[in-house]
């Protein structure tokens, strides 16, 4: 039986478990990437560790996210990420440097490698045919330190492409339409490959686009084959001899198999509140806009920003909308500045950003109230964009440029004919932001320097026998990590401080949280599910590790937040009967009295409440995650293993 392309480069990376559908494997990771937002307490716990050098082929820092800069917090942060990196052997790219995905794809990524990145659009490299996964911020630091990375084998998924994209079409379309297919649980403990003859028509940042919006469907990862397009891609990177080709085995198995005929396929939009809430934009042309923002991990590539300009050239942005344009990378924004489109931008009204996350992790650009925001970005979560009764759509540069000019939501093949936009065969390659680390002769001689917004990580506890508490929240399905512990210019700057980082946890849903959670001193909460959806940031554990949650029950998890509570010794419990969501309420006190042996020895689990009712819980872990769960976390249990005190 052949072999899919995640499979084959599974199978050459596989250091634990067997690779069967389900079941839990540990695999090598080359390279690893993190951002300022998660990456200061992947350094923090990279430190706690012990690990004084990384063991990886590659690891990067990026600083991408909180660059801001209001107040100390943010350049304490930087500083601290800059020296750690220095010191143990990890490259440093600089702020406005540009956004990990982006810089990792140009300028890093190794065909049949593999990277696992403290940022769930790290399966933004897929594009290369390098296998990128999302993980939590800890998974991340034990896997620089040389550890394998454990995730459960997924199913394979294959999209069949055919055809080829009519014009002012974009890759962004195909995504959005697969994301309307299969809907944001679609991907949930799947890798999802691409092929079929339509793929040879899609440049490398194209692919990316769409295995970037693959952790929008819930996917382990996502993946393109490595071809002819991918060499040229290394090529015009100066990095040719990265490249290696890799495809499916014509006898490989896929668990489902979707067809997706390109040249059938129109503008889309994903419309508020989720991004699998597709419809075409043809319908909803005419809604008038406030604000138009391109950029982002998903769509800054100099494909998209030339298409942008080409539409812009000799126009004007409708006088009621903001444009914003923030370029993915240094080297998209050199090249769009040498070819002159960067004046097209500019002279037709764009606001132009530095090269980084910005709006779409909320570091500005909160649309007015009541606000239409139509955005390039990858994720329209209520209140993600700063303005809770805000409306953000999701769409191609294309769609955005066209509607920035008409003020209103606008299919642009009413633009006419389609301006042609051609990428240059070498693109300009200047790495003097990247930092190359300290020798490991010159490492003892650099000082970590840890201003006063570096505090340090809260400690997980080992789990008691009998937990005896109340259930401090209730919520719904697909509750998300936005959700859990919010981000945005206010909240972000204190990333590295958790005590104050938990006054904004849960607000979206309920102001009164934190405080419900001190007075209480923690207690439990209740999800449906797909609960803890979206980023990867382990703040949405370390948080209400913090304000003593030490369990969560939910209908059922999200892939990296599962492990982030596992990491920080939270129990995840699902219900073995969904319907029981029903019959518990917020305040309600719940007994669960053999919890550490069932985590030991897989003990049945049911929880009582105080009038009387008994509802059956589910503990589906592995040896491994009930080994972490009763050290009371991962950093804990690495302490242990490596006989740090
Ligand atoms: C996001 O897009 O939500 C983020 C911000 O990039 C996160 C990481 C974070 O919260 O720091 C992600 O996607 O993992
Ligand atoms: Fe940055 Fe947005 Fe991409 Fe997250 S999704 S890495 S915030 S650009």
């Amino acid at each position: 039986m052949g072999y899919t392309i995640a499979e084959k480069i599974l199978a050459s990376h596989l250091v634990d478990g067997q690779m069967l559908r389900g079941s839990e494997i540990g695999i090598r990771i080359d390279q690893t990437l993190t951002q300022d937002a998660t990456g200061t307490a992947v350094y923090l716990e990279l430190e706690a560790m012990e690990i004084d050098r990384v063991r990886t082929e590659l690891s990067v820092a990026y600083v991408d996210h909180n660059t801001l800069q209001t107040g100390f917090e943010n350049a304490d942060d930087h500083r601290y990420i800059q020296t750690v990196a220095k010191k143990h052997g990890i490259r440093f790219s600089r702020p406005g440097n540009g956004i990990c995905h982006q810089v990792h794809l140009e300028r890093f990524g190794i065909p049949g490698k593999t990277l696992i990145g403290s940022d769930s659009h790290t399966p933004t490299a897929g594009g290369l045919g390098m296998l990128g996964i999302g993980a939590g911020g800890l998974d991340v630091a034990v896997a620089m330190g040389g550890g394998a990375y454990y995730i459960t084998m997924p199913r394979m998924i294959r999209i069949n492409l055919s055809g080829s994209l009519s014009p002012f079409v974009a890759a962004k379309d195909v995504i959005l339409a697969v994301l309307k297919m299969l809907g944001v649980k679609g991907g949930v403990g799947a890798i999802i490959e691409y092929g079929g003859e339509g793929v040879l028509s899609l440049s490398v940042p194209e692919r990316a686009t769409i295995t970037n919006m693959g952790a929008e469907l819930g996917a382990t990862s996502s993946i393109f084959p490595s071809d002819s397009i991918t060499e040229a891609f290394l090529r015009a990177e100066g990095r040719e001899g990265d490249y290696t080709p890799i495809c499916a085995d014509s006898d490989a198995v896929y668990d489902e198999v979707y067809e997706l005929n390109l040249g059938e396929l129109e503008p889309l939009a994903a419309c508020p509140h989720s991004p699998d809430n597709v419809r075409c934009v043809r319908e909803l042309s005419g809604m008038k806009i406030d604000q138009v923002c391109i950029g982002s991990c998903t769509n800054s590539s100099l494909k998209d920003l030339l298409s942008v300009a080409a539409i812009l050239k000799g126009r004007s942005v409708h006088p009621d909308v903001s444009l914003s344009i923030s370029p993915g990378s240094k080297q998209v924004y050199t090249m769009l500045a040498e070819c002159g489109a960067l004046a097209d931008l500019i002279s037709a009204g764009a606001r132009i950003l530095e090269c980084a996350c910005g709006p779409c992790i909320g570091m500005g650009f909160s649309p007015k109230s009541q606000g239409i925001s139509l955005r390039t970005f990858n994720r329209n979560f209520e209140g993600r964009c700063g303005t809770k009764d805000a409306g953000v759509y999701l769409v191609s540069p294309e769609v955005a440029a066209a509607s920035a000019i008409y003020g209103v939501m606008t299919d642009p093949r009413i633009l006419g004919d389609a301006p042609k936009v051609s990428l240059p065969e070498r693109f300009g390659i200047n790495d003097n932001m990247i930092d190359l680390p300290a020798t490991e002769r010159e490492a003892s001689g650099v000082t970590v320097e840890r201003g006063p917004n570096i505090k340090p990580i809260p400690r997980g506890r080992a789990p008691e026998e009998k937990l005896s508490t109340r259930l401090i929240l209730k919520v719904g399905d697909n509750i998300t990590t936005d959700h859990i512990m919010p981000a945005g210019a206010k909240i972000l700057p204190y990333r590295s401080n958790v005590p104050k980082l938990s006054e904004f946890c849960f607000t979206v849903c309920d102001p009164e949280f934190p405080k419900r959670a001190k007075d209480l001193g923690g207690g439990i909460i209740l999800g449906g599910s797909n609960y803890g959806q979206g980023s990867s940031r382990e703040h949405a554990a370390l948080v209400p590790l913090y304000l003593g949650i030490r369990a969560v029950v939910a209908k059922s998890f999200a892939r990296i937040h599962a492990a982030n509570l596992i990491n920080f010794g939270i129990v995840p419990l699902t219900l073995e009967d969904e319907s029981d969501y029903d019959l518990l309420s917020e305040g309600d006190m719940i007994t669960i009295d053999n919890l550490r042996r069932a985590i030991e020895s897989s003990d049945t689990l049911v929880m009582k409440t105080e009038d009387g009712k008994e509802l059956a819980l589910k503990l589906a872990l592995s040896r491994r995650q009930r080994e972490i769960l009763l050290s009371g976390g991962l950093l804990e249990h690495t302490r242990i293993k490596q006989g740090v005190k």
